[in-house]
């Protein structure tokens, strides 16, 4: 599908000059009634996603499917081709650090991915039928899973994937434990109600280096702090088999895992049907389907 061309830029980013902060102009839950939007997630659930930005719900599958899920995420890693570009290695070393495009690959990830008990949430919140924009799993490995830095995920899909609006979620699914020590998801809650603008033109091709260690659409120190000591910074501490629903716009990252046991996460990001993807409003050309999914139903034109 090729992208709409143009769209209205209500989140200028990646701009040759610094820029100001800019207010979200979109709702949190899409849905007109808000807090009492019918479905699986209550009024709790609901209430502490809109002020928090993300909500952790504990035991939603089962020690068994996390350990066949598990299974199956190292069944791809061990035969994937060394030149297969779904798979990230860690920026020092061959560690596998991602692998994308879950949904996109048969059998047990797929419909991990389209699970109603993922999907039903998602739309909940996005009030309209959802596509997957992007799967991944971050396998943090035993003693050599690299940090994540503070992010986003909007800032990248706006200006490098042409994604419009914030109308968008990962449902991050903790496929083990996450532990204090294992370097878990954290987050600034509040975060998700501020676009903050990051500076650097995109180069060419960036997603090339980005997942290994990103250096273009990275908030300043002075924003993260600011952020920081109005919300606090909070560690997504959760058993596997908890899912954790947050906002597209949510600053998160992750520290490294020292620890001799992995860190596996697999995160789907369901985008509204509504959400138009256009040309890349800072990036140079549409990046890679693994990244991006634009072959969605509802978009196609
Ligand atoms: O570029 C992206 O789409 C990815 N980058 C990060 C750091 N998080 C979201 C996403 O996987
Ligand atoms: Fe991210």
């Amino acid at each position: 599908m090729s992208p709409v061309v143009t769209s209205t830029d209500r989140y200028l980013t990646r701009a040759s000059a610094p820029a100001q902060w800019i207010d979200r102009s979109d709702p949190v839950i899409h849905h007109p009634l808000g807090l009492d939007a019918p479905g699986p997630l209550s009024a709790p659930e609901l209430r502490r996603y809109t002020r928090d930005g993300y909500v952790v719900l504990p035991a939603v599958f089962s020690t068994e499917e996390c350990q066949l899920l598990v299974a199956e995420v190292d069944r791809f890693g061990a035969a994937a081709a060394a030149d297969d570009s779904t798979v990230i290695h860690e920026p020092d070393g061959e560690a596998v650090r991602s692998l994308f495009a879950l949904h996109r690959r048969d059998g047990l990830l797929s419909a991990f991915c389209h699970d109603p008990r993922l999907v039903r949430r998602a739309e909940q919140v996005l009030y309209s039928k959802s596509w997957i924009h992007q799967s991944r799993v971050n396998r943090k490995a035993a003693f050599d899973g690299r940090e994540f830095g503070w992010h986003s995920d909007f800032e990248t899909w706006h200006a490098e994937d042409g994604l419009s609006d914030m109308r968008a979620l990962s449902i991050m699914v903790a496929l083990t434990d996450n532990l204090a020590a294992n370097g878990p998801l954290l987050v600034i809650p509040g975060s998700h109600r501020t676009f903050v603008p990051c500076p650097g033109a995109t180069p060419d091709q960036n997603w090339r280096s980005s997942l290994r260690r990103q250096e273009y659409g990275v908030p300043d120190r002075g924003a993260i702090t600011r952020l920081a000591a109005d919300g606090g910074v909070e560690a997504v501490v959760a058993r596997a088999g908890s899912v954790v629903l947050f906002d597209c716009n949510l600053l998160h990252a992750s520290a490294g895992n020292l620890t001799p046991v992995p860190r596996t996460n697999v995160f789907v990001v369901y985008a509204s049907g509504e959400n138009q993807l256009v040309t890349p409003f800072a990036g140079s050309a549409p990046r890679p389907w693994f990244l991006c999914d634009r072959e969605r139903p509802e978009a196609r034109r």
